[in-house]
C-alpha cells in the first residue's frame, strides 16, 4: 500500500529526557496511572475534518497545504484521505477518530448520492478500522457549511431545511452505528441568530428540540448504544448560538426531556469564549451529571475567537484531568484532538508535531492530576473548609431537613460569625509545588 508520509515514523515514547522531536515524552500508551492505562485513561482521538481536510484557509487567504491526497476526481481523494488517516493515526498511536458526514465523503449533488458515497467511504473505513485496530469516538453530520444551512438546521425558518437536515442526520446515526461508533455528537453550527428583528426564537428552540428527539430516537431504533452529546459554544458562526454554555445546555436537554439520554462535549475554546475557563465547564458537566466527552484545544486570550489551537498549557489540562478523574473517567467519551496546526505550519511533519504536543500536554496532565489527588493537600483542605457541615445544624442544612425556625434559632444565639480564609495563594503555590 501506498505511504502517505514517509516523512513521519512510528512515535514512540522515549521519556522527558529524550530531546528527540518525533518521540513523546510524557505519553507512555501502557503505562499505568491510577489504575489505569494512559491509553484508557486519555482515549486520544484524531479530527478527521481539521486533519485530514482543512488546508489552512482563513478569511484572509487560500489553503497553505493541499490534501487532495495525489488524487484529483473527489471520491478518488476521498479514498486516499482515508488510507493516508489510518497511516497518520497508526504513527502517532491514535486510537479513536471522530468525524463529519461531509469529512468522510463530499457532498453530492442530491441527497441521495450523497448517502451512495457514505455507504461506499464506511465500508472502506470499516475495513480499516479492522485492520489497524481503530475505533470510532464519535460521529456527527455538518449541518451548517452548505448555503442551504445559512439560518440554521433544526432552527432554520424553512421547513424543508428542518427535514433535510433531519434526512441528513438520520443517515449519519446509520453511519456512526455501522462503524460502532461510541458516541454522536451535535454541535450546534448555525443553530443560534443574528438579530431577534428576523427571528422567534421560541419556535426555533422547540423545533431544534423535536429535531433532537426524532433523530436521537431513531438512533436508537436501530441499535445505537453509544452516548449523544450536545456541544456547547456560545458564537461563532452565528452572534449568538442557543447551546452557549453548559448550564445552558442542561436547562435546555431538561426542558425537551433529553437529559437523560444527552451528555455534553465539552470543547476548551468554546468555554472560553463563553466567557469560562474549560474547568468551569466541566466541571458544571460533571455537577449536573451530563460528563460525557471532550474537545481537547485552546483558544489565544489575544485574538478571542475559536482558534482550535492544539493544547500545550499544561496547567489547563492538569485541571482538566483532575475533572476527568473525580467524573471517574471517562465511559463513551475521550479526547478528541479539534484542533489545527497553526496556517504557517503548513506540512505533515507541523501536524505530527501538533498531535505529539498535545497528546504530551494530556499526558503530563493526567501524571499532574493523579499527582495532586494522590498528594491529597487541596482535597483536604476543600473538605475542611466545608466541616461545619457535618455535624449540627450543618448537618441538617446538607439533609434538608433543617426548618426556618430552626435556623433562625441558630442564627438568633450564635452572635457574629467568624469566616476562614479561602488560602487561593497556598493553594496555587500547592499545585506548583506538585507540577514543577
Ligand atoms: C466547531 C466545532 C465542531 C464540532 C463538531 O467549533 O467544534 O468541529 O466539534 O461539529
Ligand atoms: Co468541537
Amino acid at each position: 500500500m501506498k505511504e502517505f508520509f514517509a516523512d513521519i515514523p512510528y512515535v514512540k515514547y522515549e521519556g522527558a529526557k529524550s530531546t528527540n522531536p518525533m518521540a513523546f515524552h510524557y505519553y507512555n500508551p501502557d503505562e499505568v496511572i491510577a489504575g489505569k492505562t494512559m491509553r484508557e485513561h486519555l482515549k486520544f482521538a484524531m479530527s478527521y475534518w481539521h486533519t485530514m481536510c482543512a488546508e489552512g484557509s482563513d478569511m484572509f487567504g487560500v489553503g497553505s497545504m493541499t490534501k487532495n491526497y495525489g488524487a484529483s476526481d473527489p471520491m478518488e481523494i476521498a479514498r486516499n484521505k482515508a488510507y493516508a488517516a489510518f497511516e497518520f493515526m497508526n504513527k502517532l498511536s491514535i486510537d479513536y477518530f471522530c468525524f463529519h458526514d461531509r469529512d468522510i465523503a463530499p457532498e453530492g449533488s442530491s441527497l441521495a448520492e450523497s448517502n451512495a458515497r457514505l455507504d461506499e467511504i464506511s465500508d472502506l473505513l470499516a475495513e480499516l478500522m479492522k485492520k489497524y485496530d481503530k475505533k470510532v469516538l464519535w460521529g456527527t453530520a455538518n449541518c451548517f457549511g452548505n448555503p442551504r444551512y445559512m439560518h440554521g438546521a433544526g432552527t432554520s425558518p424553512n421547513a424543508d431545511v428542518f427535514a433535510f437536515a433531519a434526512a441528513q442526520i438520520k443517515k449519519a446515526m446509520e453511519i456512526t452505528v455501522k462503524l460502532g461508533g461510541n458516541g454522536y455528537v451535535y454541535w450546534g453550527g448555525r443553530e443560534g441568530y443574528e438579530t431577534l428583528l428576523n427571528t422567534d426564537m421560541g419556535l426555533e428552540l422547540d423545533n431544534l428540540g423535536y429535531l433532537l428527539q426524532l433523530t436521537s430516537a431513531y438512533a436508537r431504533s436501530i441499535g445505537f448504544k453509544g452516548d449523544f452529546y450536545i456541544e456547547p459554544k456560545p458564537k461563532e458562526p452565528t452572534k449568538h448560538q442557543y447551546d452557549f454554555d453548559a448550564a445552558t445546555v442542561c436547562g435546555f436537554l431538561r426542558k425537551y426531556g433529553l437529559d437523560k439520554d444527552f451528555r455534553l462535549n465539552i470543547e476548551a475554546n468554546h468555554a472560553t469564549l463563553a466567557g469560562h475557563t474549560f474547568q468551569h465547564e466541566l466541571a458544571t458537566a460533571r455537577v449536573n451529571g451530563a460528563f460525557g466527552s471532550i474537545d481537547a484545544n485552546q483558544g489565544d486570550m489575544l485574538l478571542g475567537w475559536d482558534t482550535d489551537q492544539f493544547p500545550t498549557n499544561v496547567y489547563d489540562t492538569t485541571f482538566c484531568m483532575i475533572e476527568v478523574l473525580k467524573a471517574g473517567g471517562f465511559t463513551n467519551g475521550g479526547l478528541n484532538f479539534d484542533a489545527k496546526a497553526r496556517r504557517g505550519s503548513n506540512t505533515w511533519e507541523d501536524i505530527a508535531y501538533s498531535y505529539i504536543a498535545g497528546m504530551d500536554a494530556f499526558a503530563l496532565g493526567l501524571r499532574k492530576a493523579a499527582a495532586i489527588i494522590e498528594d491529597g493537600t487541596i482535597d483536604k483542605f476543600v473538605a475542611d473548609r466545608y466541616a461545619s457541615y457535618n455535624d449540627g445544624i450543618g448537618k441538617k442544612i446538607m439533609d434538608k431537613c433543617a426548618t426556618i425556625e430552626e435556623l433562625e434559632a441558630h442564627a438568633l444565639a450564635m452572635g457574629d460569625v467568624s469566616v476562614s480564609s479561602g488560602r487561593q495563594e497556598y493553594l496555587e503555590n500547592v499545585m506548583n509545588r506538585i507540577l514543577f
